[in-house]
């Protein structure tokens, strides 16, 4: 496969010696199946693995907050501890609800965009 050119409408051939095409015989960031990769198609692809990984990151969060919470309420960790550390749980929920919250209000702006 070739670099991309400063031209934003220069295509990418694919290379058909790859070993990944043999199955398909289309590159996988070739999204339309026509045989060339563009700008465009190389660029949705970024996109969607950005977002992708964001989701992760604010459902890893929403995890952290609620595991935190359950073990918080069993009597593993005893109140005196809880108490002692109530500062810090509270940075640290107000941390992960402003992640996912993040991601939630950019996810809404970026589909009115
Ligand atoms: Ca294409």
């Amino acid at each position: 496969m070739k670099p991309l050119g400063k031209n934003s409408s220069e295509l990418v051939v694919m290379d058909n010696n790859n070993e990944n095409n043999m199955s398909t015989n289309f590159h996988p960031d070739d999204l339309d199946q026509d045989g060339k990769v563009t700008r465009n198609e190389l660029e949705a692809r970024s996109k969607l693995e950005r977002s992708t990984a964001q989701m992760k990151i604010a459902i890893a969060a929403l995890t952290a907050m609620v595991t935190t919470m359950a073990v918080l309420l069993t009597p593993l960790i005893s109140d005196e501890r809880i108490r002692s550390l109530s500062s810090v749980f509270d940075m640290y929920f107000l941390a992960c609800a402003s992640i996912v919250g993040a991601y939630m209000g950019f996810s809404a702006w970026m589909t009115k965009r």
